[in-house]
């Protein structure tokens, strides 16, 4: 198993409705070999598809600022904690507008909007399409991220311009209802579905370091994996711990095991982008590289994720001068 040839050497079950179906088992195997075997797989795999030397800037804005009703355990946002975040009504066009314009000179190319909506009106979807014609009349790409989707209002979204939508998994199925009880895994699946069907690319990860087991990160990759299509994009978020959130106590994640959660992830999804999401603030430089190396080829750039910091542009531009390290154009 734990062969370092390439991703053949891993048993898949054969569906012939999918082309490749990837095994929790075999993913657990994946996530559990040396890492030095684990990293030359990842690394080859990474270096036949994509430029190992190019590392994708996507920029983020909050657009609706907590008093979200759902009850993430991981998130700041929700009404049901006490965190500080206080809620917000939705930014309009031209603070957004600033701020993509300043995303933009800062080398980032695609622009990622959050609103921290359990899911969105039709009236609230009639106020984020200006938001993201602003951006694409920038040239960047649009992600957005508001929720839960109806087919119609992911319709209406691509016929705005929109390039991706970010909707996470976040973890196993297993593990889920211990996370999340206010949607279901299968609303998480069905919204995936709406944005696939009407053409939208589709960004879709989840969050490492909420006490999960080695399985339950398994599931999480053989789920996005196993997709009917993968997503273009892969978040992996390293769990940021912000007081008064349930999950604010729990063990630090080592980051080894992000690394690791990388490198499955672009062996597994050789043609998507893997993006180093939350949690860079606590991770150095070396387990940083050591993420590139294996795989990851885009972060989020710029000092605020959401709610949260994030390394400042210039501590990120010096990190990728010593890497030799370019921001990729589109
Ligand atoms: N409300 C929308 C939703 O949940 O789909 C969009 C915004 S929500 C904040 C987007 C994603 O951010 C979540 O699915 C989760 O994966 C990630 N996230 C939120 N809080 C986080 C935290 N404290 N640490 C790491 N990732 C987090
Ligand atoms: C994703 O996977 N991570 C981003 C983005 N998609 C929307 C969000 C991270 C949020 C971290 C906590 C915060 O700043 O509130
Ligand atoms: Fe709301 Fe999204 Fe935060 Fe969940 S992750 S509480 S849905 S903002």
């Amino acid at each position: 198993m734990a062969s370092a040839v390439g991703v053949q050497a891993h048993t898949k079950i054969s569906d012939p409705t999918q082309a490749i179906r990837w095994a929790v088992s075999d993913v657990m195997a994946l996530l559990q070999q040396p890492l030095n075997d684990l990293l030359f797989e990842a690394h080859s795999v990474h270096r036949s598809n994509f430029n190992p030397n190019e590392v994708q800037l996507s920029t983020l804005l909050n657009i609706k600022t907590g008093g979200c009703p759902e009850d993430c355990a991981y998130c700041p946002q929700s009404a049901r904690y006490d965190t500080g975040v206080e809620s917000e009504t939705l930014l309009d066009v031209e603070a957004v507008r600033k701020a993509a314009e300043n995303a933009k000179a800062n080398g980032a190319t695609r622009f990622c909007m959050g609103a921290a909506w359990r899911s969105p009106k039709e009236r609230d979807l009639d106020k984020v399409i200006p938001l993201i014609e602003a951006v694409k009349d920038l040239g960047m790409e649009s992600c957005v991220t508001l929720g839960m989707l109806k087919s119609t209002q992911a319709e209406r979204l691509k016929s705005a311009g929109l390039d991706y939508y970010n909707h996470n998994l976040d973890t196993s199925p297993e593990f889920y209802g211990d996370i999340i009880t206010t949607r279901t895994y299968q609303d998480r699946l069905d919204t995936l579905d709406h944005v696939r069907d009407a053409g939208i690319s589709v960004c879709c990860g989840g969050i490492v370091g909420m006490g999960e087991s080695i399985a339950d990160r398994a599931g999480l990759l053989s789920n996005l994996a196993n997709l009917p299509e993968p997503p273009e994009s892969v978040p992996i978020n390293m769990l940021v711990k912000v007081q008064g959130t349930p999950l604010d106590k729990i063990a630090d994640v080592d980051t080894l095991d992000i690394v690791r959660m990388v490198a499955a992830a672009r062996i597994m999804m050789p043609n998507s982008y893997v993006r180093l999401s939350a949690g860079r603030e606590e991770m150095n430089d070396e387990a940083q590289a050591l993420c590139f190396f294996a795989g990851a080829n885009s972060i989020f750039y710029g000092e605020q994720l959401l709610t949260t910091p994030n390394p400042i542009a210039d501590s990120d531009r010096a990190l990728f001068t010593k890497l030799g390290i370019k921001p990729s154009a589109l």
